[in-house]
Parts: structure tokens; sequence; C-alpha cells
């Protein structure tokens, strides 16, 4: 029992670098340990989308007023890569066009909250025949021993107002990457001895009409697609830059 706490203690979150008296403090702390705390969460009961060697996806169907906010899982497993270099490569917006498909226009920072902490809005690509979408999130890194973290998560603290024609919608994400080291948690000296495991969990409401079979093909597709890509892009990325675990 002594050991199961010290671990315990171990996976408290150090404090991130917002201002206290910030308004989305509280708000960033909490969502942020639930999704530290869902690490190794089960899929139990949940739809397997995709499984491909190390690569697992999986959603569970999930209604909320009638428009699908079906909450995504996927689980990978990458060599040559720490998990601070995966992270950083979904925080920072200067590999975000690399990598990401979705959108229509680079990102907008809105505000920077702290080093570690922006408020962004993205506008997507309109998937036809529905409204083109917008979200305005923060979007927050953070990491503790083996494990590096970043959460994007839809506020309306300092959000601008919706354009014409346009429909918000609502985001929760995470990727959590921890890093395995070689046999007997020796330095790796080279890439091929570094694993990165990562999971990723979503729950996206669209936040305005959006026929469910319409969202439910398109999540099906594109997840394991962002999965794969981003993933790749991470390994390809850094094969000629200085290991930073
Ligand atoms: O997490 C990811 N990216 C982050 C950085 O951008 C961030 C963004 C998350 C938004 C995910 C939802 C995007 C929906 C876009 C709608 C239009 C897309 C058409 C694109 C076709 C190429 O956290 C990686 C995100 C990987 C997303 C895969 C796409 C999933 C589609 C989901 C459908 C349900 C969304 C409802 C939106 C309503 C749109 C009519």
């Amino acid at each position: 029992a002594a050991s199961s706490m010290s671990l315990l203690r171990a996976s408290r979150l150090p404090s991130h670098g917002l201002d206290p008296e910030h308004p989305l403090s509280q708000e960033i702390a909490t969502v942020c340990q639930q999704h530290w705390d869902s690490w190794g969460a089960s899929t139990e009961g949940m739809e397997l989308l995709e499984s491909d060697g190390p690569l697992e996806v999986y959603r569970s169907c999930l209604e909320q007023e009638g428009a699908a906010v079906d909450p995504i899982l996927a689980r990978h497993t990458v060599t040559g890569v720490s998990a601070r270099e995966v992270a950083e490569m979904f925080w920072n917006l200067q590999y975000r066009l690399d990598w990401e498909r979705t959108l229509d226009s680079a990102p907008i920072v809105l505000d920077t909250l702290a080093s570690d902490t922006l408020l962004l809005q993205q506008i997507y690509k309109r998937l036809w025949p529905t409204a083109q979408r917008d979200s305005v999130f923060w979007s927050h890194i953070r990491h503790a021993e083996q494990r590096t973290m970043v959460v994007n998560c839809s506020t309306e603290v300092g959000a601008p107002p919706l354009a014409s024609g346009r429909q918000r919608m609502q985001l929760n994400v995470s990727l959590i990457c921890e890093t395995e080291l070689p046999e007997g948690g020796r330095l790796p000296t080279e890439r091929s001895q570094l694993r990165c495991r990562m999971q990723y969990s979503a729950r996206v409401h669209p936040g305005g009409w959006a026929p469910m079979a319409v969202l439910r093909q398109v999540a099906k597709r594109e997840y394991p697609r962002f999965m794969r890509r981003f993933s790749g892009y991470c390994v390809d990325r850094v094969k000629h830059m200085p290991l930073w675990v």
C-alpha cells in the first residue's frame, strides 16, 4: 500500500505557470488533472474502430441533445521519439499545419496566458452540407517525470463573437505521452532505443446541426488517419534532431 501511495503522489501534477488569479486558472487545473488521471483508461465496452499493430482507435457512441459527441480513445506506440518531442509537436503551433488536415487556415493566437498555455481560435474546413465550424480553446502543455501531456479544451472566457454563418464546436482533447526507456532505465544514446507511448482522447460537440451518420463516418476515417499521420510526422521530423528526453 505504501508503494502505491507514493506512486499516486508522484502522479500529482506540478502546478502550472498560470497566475492563480486568472479566470481560467481553476478550470485548467481541474480539466488537466482529469486528463492526467485518465492515463491507462479502460476501453471496455467501446467500439474498436481500427486496430493496426500498436495502433488502436476506440469510440463510444454518445448523444447529447440530439448531437453525436462520441468520445474517442486512441493508443499508439512509436519508436525513435520521446514523450516531450511528440507532445511539443502537438502543442507548438510551429508544427501545426504540417500534420493537421482539418484546418482552413492557420490557428489564431488570441492570448498567451503563460509560457505553457495559449488561447487559440481555429477555423476548420467546411464539411458539406453543414455550416463551417470554429473553436476557441485553451491549449496547455505540461511535463512530469516520464510523461508529457497536452490538453486542448474549449472555453468561453476571452472568446470572440461567432462570425455569421459559422458554428462553434466544443472540444475537450488530450494527448498524453510516456517515454519508454531501454532496459534498466538507462538514458538512451540512440533513437532506436527509445519508444513513446501515446494516449489520445477526444470529445467534440458539433455545436449546431450536423447529420450524425456523416459525422460518424468522417470520424471513423479521420481519427485513425490523424494518429498515423501525426505520429509518422513526429518520427520523421526528429530524425536529425538531438534527442530530447
Ligand atoms: O486533436 C487534434 N487536433 C488539435 C489541433 O488542431 C485540436 C483539434 C481538435 C478538433 C477535432 C475536430 C475537427 C472537426 C473538423 C470538422 C471538419 C473536418 C473535415 C476534415 C476532413 C479532412 O485538438 C487532431 C484532430 C483529428 C480530428 C479528426 C477529424 C474528426 C472528425 C470528427 C467529426 C466530429 C466533429 C464535429 C464537428 C462538426 C463538423 C460539421
